[in-house]
């Protein structure tokens, strides 16, 4: 099923002119009502009726998160605030967060993408479906929540916790779709376990997983756990929120919206664009965003773009799944780490439970890579010998795919805190001293 068909499979050619044709009236407009990119392109001697096609676009400036904060925070805003009629923040760890505003018309695009989502995973108006990403400030909840009702399903705005009530709620009123983070599927799966609920008594059958990088080792235990088959949805904040990105039956790489966020995929370090199939930074221009257009802003975000129509029939171009950011990237002794390499390797031993971190330290100006995974309680063991021959296997095979030692320790189940909305599982203590 194909919720925009025009959009969605639009000749290559035809999407081209549409988005160079939006492109010019975008830089028109943040030129006219941003100060900041005014500032940015007299600086580069560029004029709007300078960018006539799509590929003009590398001439414009990018725009970072930092430029996000410097002007915190409505200093990016195009639209006046009374055409603004919702705001939503993401959650800076660091400084100040960064806030986005939405006139009428972004929140109606918002949906359509979200609904154009939910779609591709086979999501219909008989559907009911719980969204548990967090409401609020967020972008997950709302984002999702009206993308579902959109497109005509029912829509339980469970929110995060209250799991167990959540899970009796998905047996009680036969809900059949669910959109958290992958990890807070695998808390869920784990409450059901403990609640004697069986995957058979729930009618789940579809996932939309998506806030956080997640593999397909995780899928497939989330798959098996839930009883449903999980989609990759994809977003961020600055561009919208949930929806920028999205799976198809094929699950062969994630459609972009490209008809509102034009990707391109540029090196970190030269900011050069690069060709399809080359893993670099992802950057996103909003085609039709009113309140905060973004021209060419920086994810950070590593993946790559992939060529050709899918069998599904959609034209939209696909990303490949994220595989971490340019800074949650670790540099252990002089080797790149992503923690979903590690995850894809914890993930293949049926003794761990899903669930790791990553701690990383200096000692005697070394760096040190520990890596501690729970072990499943069926096979805890008391048997010294076994637990250390399941660690030196564990050892073995990440230093095979990381190519560098670690230590592994293995720590006894329900030890790792769990997350309810993006995980974390890097603990790097040389940044603390
Ligand atoms: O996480 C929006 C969202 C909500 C997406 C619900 C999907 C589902 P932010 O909080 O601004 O927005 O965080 C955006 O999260 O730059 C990626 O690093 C990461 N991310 C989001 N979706 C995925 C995904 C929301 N499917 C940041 N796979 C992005 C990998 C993801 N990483």
């Amino acid at each position: 099923m194909i919720w925009n068909k025009n959009k969605e499979c639009m000749p290559r050619e035809q999407m081209r002119e549409l988005q160079g044709k939006r492109l010019h009236k975008l830089v028109a407009y943040v030129y006219h009502n941003v100060p900041f990119y005014r500032n940015k392109m007299q600086e580069m001697d560029l004029l709007p009726d300078d960018i006539q096609t799509i590929d003009d676009i590398v001439k414009l400036p990018f725009t970072t998160k930092q430029d996000l904060r410097d002007n915190y925070p409505y200093g990016l805003m195009a639209a006046p605030s009374s055409e603004v009629v919702r705001v939503h923040a993401s959650s800076g760890t660091t400084g100040n967060p960064t806030i986005v505003g939405y006139t009428r018309r972004d929140l109606a695009i918002w949906a359509e993408v979200m609904t154009r989502s939910l779609t591709a995973f086979g999501v219909t108006r008989e559907d009911t479906f719980s969204v548990s990403y967090g409401y609020g400030l967020f972008t997950g909840g709302l984002g999702a929540h009206y993308g579902v009702e959109n497109l005509g399903a029912t829509v339980i705005p469970a929110s995060t916790g209250n799991t167990e009530k959540h899970l009796r709620l998905i047996r009680d009123l036969h809900i059949t779709g669910m959109a958290c983070t992958p990890s807070y599927a695998l808390y869920m799966a784990e409450k059901m376990e403990q609640m004697g609920i069986k995957k058979e008594e729930l009618g789940l059958r579809i996932g939309a997983f998506g806030a956080e990088p997640w593999t397909e080792n995780m899928r497939k235990e989330i798959e098996e756990s839930l009883g449903l088959k999980g989609y990759n949805i994809y977003g961020l904040s600055e561009i919208t929120g949930p929806g920028v990105s999205f799976e198809c039956q094929e699950q062969h790489g994630s459609h972009i919206n490209e008809d509102h966020f034009y990707p391109e995929v540029i090196d970190p370090e030269t900011l050069q664009p690069l060709p399809f199939g080359q893993t670099g930074e992802l950057v996103f221009t909003t085609l039709t965003k009113e309140g905060m257009p973004l021209l060419r802003y920086r994810t950070k975000d590593l993946t790559y773009l992939m060529e050709g129509t899918c069998k599904c029939g959609r034209t939209l171009v696909r990303m490949a799944p994220i595989m971490g950011r340019c800074d949650d990237m670790l540099i252990v002794r002089g080797i790149n780490i992503f923690p979903t390499q590690v995850e894809s390797v914890i993930l293949e031993f049926k003794q761990l439970e899903p669930q790791y971190m990553l701690v990383v330290d200096r000692k005697n100006n070394l760096d040190t890579l520990e890596v501690q995974v729970e072990v499943r309680r069926d096979f805890f063991t008391d048997d010294i010998g076994a637990m250390l021959a399941l660690k030196k296997d564990i050892a073995n095979r990440l230093k095979s795919v990381l190519s560098i030692g670690v230590d592994v320790k293995l720590v006894e189940p329900n030890s790792i805190v769990r997350s309810q909305g993006k995980s974390k599982h890097v603990i790097d203590k040389r940044k603390l001293v």
